[in-house]
């Protein structure tokens, strides 16, 4: 969704989504197949923590493919949207969605033969982006970003399009979520 929403996109062609069904761990893959067939393209999955779990293992064909794929991870410790929805929707009533014992991506990178990447700040991202860029192989940018940020715009559950979330001024709204609406969350 961070993406889909925020990375600008100004050619054709350049953009693979799960779309609508937001189905987690499709970047990794999708990205493998995208070096696979255009393999002297930039290619770069931006992906959940969370989500790039769900099929690390591809980290392994991209070393025995030899495919330069940089997994690009925003890594909030949260499964963001799950949290996001908790807060606005359930009171912050949070369960499940901290994750507190994930690997050392920068580790996990390395025991996949590529190259891993920290941020830890704002000011290490421009470094870490660059750096990313320039090597010419597999890499893994662990991006520490901020715990709480939301994702907007987000259609609340049970609500029309019309009444979606442009930004936190509008999180108050969220009280207006029906019963049913939060009986889908
Ligand atoms: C296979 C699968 N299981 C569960 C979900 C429900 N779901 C949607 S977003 C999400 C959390 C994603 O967390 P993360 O990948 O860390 O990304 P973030 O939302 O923090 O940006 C979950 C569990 C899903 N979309 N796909």
């Amino acid at each position: 969704m961070w993406a889909a929403q925020h990375f600008q996109f100004d050619k054709p062609n350049r953009w693979l989504t799960s779309g609508g069904l937001g189905t987690m761990g499709y970047g990794l893959p999708a990205a493998v197949g995208a070096q696979v067939a255009h393999p002297d393209a930039l290619v770069i999955d931006i992906a959940g923590e969370a989500s790039t779990l769900m099929n690390i293992q591809e980290l392994g064909t991209m070393a025995q493919y030899r495919l330069p794929v940089k997994l690009f991870i925003l890594n909030n410790r949260y499964m963001g949207m799950v949290r996001q929805w908790q807060e606005l929707l359930h009171g912050s009533r949070y369960s499940q969605s901290y994750s507190e014992a994930l690997p050392d991506f920068i580790r996990l990178a390395e025991a996949f033969h590529g190259k891993g990447l920290r941020a830890t700040c704002v000011g290490e991202l421009d470094g870490v982006i660059d750096e990313m860029l320039r090597h010419n192989g597999p890499v893994v940018a662990d991006i520490c970003v901020a715990q709480d940020e939301n994702c907007f715009p987000m259609i609340p559950s049970g609500a029309p399009h019309n009444e979606m979330l442009l930004g936190p001024d509008q999180e108050a709204n969220a009280a207006k979520i029906t019963q049913e609406g939060m009986m889908l969350v």
